[in-house]
């Protein structure tokens, strides 16, 4: 047993000395009236126990430094991991978000191809990602399948900290896995498949299914960031509506607002919301506003009064609202970990609190990793508190879910005596945010790599529980040209969620702005969306009652086809429609595996021979 004094800060700040007994598994000093110093930490800022002897080298342990960011790690280090071995599995798959391929590669770097690095899971904004790289997203799912010719199994490790994960070489008799998640516990969860089919279901009674999206959100989303003013989105309106061009949905981005000041308008270019969106509505359209969760520090401003007098914002490392930089400037972040904070945030979207909304308004949550400008790694210190006084670390990966879950409320909410179902977009997710509604992939680019690597992007997030799941149609940063953007919108109109979206930066590209021969091109392909609507909506309705997830891999209906195995650059829309979209410039014809062998007919759509 080891044994040292320290000095602790007290809640009533007199200093007070107490010999420290021994340590926990944590290295958290346990004192001899039988607390700890992690006991004390919470309430108030404290000096903390100095590391146990031995441990005063320890590079990081007690503090890190990160750029010009200092983790103060008042509660010491901490860390849980396991190595779970995939007993004869071909390959494993699973645990987004990465922009890689589907099956996942071996990390450790002994041999050509594979990762040096683990695959990394924290909740990023992440500006202008690389592909092929375990780089964290934005998105987080610790599900990792395991498949081969015999059995599906998965495994859950339940745990929101920063996560990295080890994977071992294929080929052998099993596949070697290693967890480490920086703070929290141990909560595993196996399933047990043992087909591909039964793990979706018991995935979807673990952590839920999708709610059924309305039918207009899996139509066609004509989305930009900007459209500028009422005259603009109007404009675009009125130009499907003369070129008779389905679309079901117009989206605006911040610039909509007073100042980045969520559920607001900008009074110069959009005086008459409501006005603009019955217009919409009257053809039976859509329109979504984005309403991110940073929250403007204003004293004029409405949302921050509220939040601020109630206490729901989240406290930085010395217990005062934490205060970052985002669109609006200096901004605070509310506490969705706490139910409270969630009604609240809910109770927002009233008609009479968001003035100017309407039953055909819906929603779009971005920056929810959260992203912090001025924060480490553009996301918020590791030290701030929750309202229970528990530490951002242990809950990082979840703080979109709960933002992207009360939205979802509050459309929920504002209608209570009808039955509308809400449709939410988030840009963070985790296990469970199926329950919401859909996510994206972020900010890709127009770029033929970024078109290419959506298809195993949604495989994967689909396999791990969220059907409703789309890539950017066009690609965010760029400009696509004629060619890639109908591709892409070929592709686009054959994944589960189909908005095409632009950087500001980027070019015009509604649908009409190439002109001829692109617009009959881009027609054709959503017009085959919309012929399909029919049998995609069901395919949701699948995935709301047993989790099937809409896009499968192909080893999910032929799982001892061991050419499927890795098989990421097509895929099946539920189990009879093969998919394989063109993703490289100049092609004329593409070879198309047909699983099923001799015995299996399938047939062209276009022809149906
Ligand atoms: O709100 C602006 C954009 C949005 O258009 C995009 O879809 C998000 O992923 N947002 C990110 C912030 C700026 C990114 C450079």
């Amino acid at each position: 047993m080891k044994s040292a004094a320290a000095t602790v800060t007290t809640k009533d700040e007199t200093k007070s000395t107490k010999k420290i007994v021994d340590y926990d598994e944590h290295g958290r000093a346990i004192y001899e009236d039988g607390t700890t110093s992690a006991d004390e930490v919470p309430a108030e800022a404290v000096e903390t126990a100095p590391p146990p002897p031995g441990d005063e080298d320890c590079d990081g342990c007690w503090e890190e430094n990160f750029q010009s960011h200092v983790d103060t790690k008042p509660l010491g280090p901490s860390s849980v991991g396991m190595d779970l071995n995939f007993h004869g599995a071909a390959y494993v798959y699973g645990i987004p978000e990465h922009a890689t391929q589907m099956a996942l590669k071996p990390t450790g770097g002994s041999r050509t191809g594979d990762w040096a690095e683990p695959y990394r899971l924290y909740t990023l904004d992440v500006f202008e990602y690389e592909l092929d790289v375990p780089m964290a997203l934005y998105g987080d799912i610790p599900l990792m399948i395991g498949h081969d010719a015999k059995k599906t199994v998965g495994a859950f490790w339940h745990n929101p900290s920063e996560l990295f994960v080890d994977v071992g070489e294929s080929g052998g008799s099993q596949i070697d896995t290693h967890w480490i998640s920086e703070s929290g516990i141990v909560d595993l969860m196996l399933l047990s498949g043992p087909t591909a089919l039964d793990l979706f279901e018991q995935w979807g009674t673990l952590t839920g299914t999708t709610a059924l999206p309305p039918l207009f959100s899996i139509a066609y989303h004509q989305c930009r960031w900007n459209y500028n003013d009422e005259a603009d989105a109007l404009a675009v309106h009125g130009k499907f509506e003369e070129l008779d061009f389905p679309y079901d949905v117009l989206w605006l981005d911040i610039e909509h607002t007073d100042g980045k000041r969520y559920f607001t308008w900008d009074k110069h270019n959009f005086p008459e919301p409501k006005k603009m969106i019955d217009t919409i509505a009257a053809t039976g359209r859509k329109m979504v506003t984005i309403v991110d969760p940073h929250i403007k520090i204003d004293s004029g401003y409405h949302v921050h009064k509220e939040a601020s007098a109630k206490g729901y914002y989240i406290k930085n490392k010395d217990g005062n609202d934490f205060d970052g930089w985002c669109w609006p400037g200096s901004s605070s972040y509310l506490d969705y970990t706490t139910e409270k904070v969630r009604d609240w945030w809910a109770s927002q979207f009233d008609y009479d609190k968001y003035i100017g909304s309407t039953d055909a308004l819906y929603t779009w949550n971005d920056m929810n990793e959260p992203s912090v400008f001025n924060g480490p790694e553009v996301s918020m210190q590791k030290d701030c508190k929750n309202l229970d006084g528990v530490e951002h670390r242990e809950w990082h990966n979840l703080y979109g879910m709960y933002q992207h879950r009360a939205t979802a409320e509050g459309l929920i909410k504002r209608n209570a005596d009808q039955n509308d179902r809400p449709f939410v977009l988030s840009r963070s997710f985790y296990a469970g945010s199926q329950k919401w509604g859909a996510i994206w992939t972020g900010d890709n680019k127009a770029d033929w790599s970024h078109l290419a690597i959506s298809t195993p992007m949604l495989l994967t997030i689909g396999m791990t529980g969220l059907p409703f799941s789309g890539a950017d149609v066009g690609g965010f940063f760029g400009n696509p040209d004629s060619e890639l953007l109908i591709r892409w919108y070929q592709a686009g109109s054959l994944q589960p969620f189909f908005r095409a979206h632009a950087h500001h930066d980027a070019k015009r590209r509604e649908p009409w702005v190439m002109g001829e021969p692109t617009l009959t091109h881009l027609r054709r392909a959503v017009l085959q969306r919309y012929q399909l609507l029919p049998f995609y909506y069901t395919l949701y309705h699948t995935a709301s009652l047993v989790a099937y997830p809409v896009i499968r891999p192909l080893w999910a209906h032929y799982p001892a086809d061991t050419e499927t195995f890795a098989l990421d650059d097509q895929f099946l829309a539920g189990e009879d429609l093969l998919v394989k979209p063109v993703t490289a410039p100049g092609t004329t014809s593409v070879s198309v595996y047909l699983p099923g062998g001799k015995s299996q007919q399938w047939y062209d759509v276009s022809t149906t021979e």
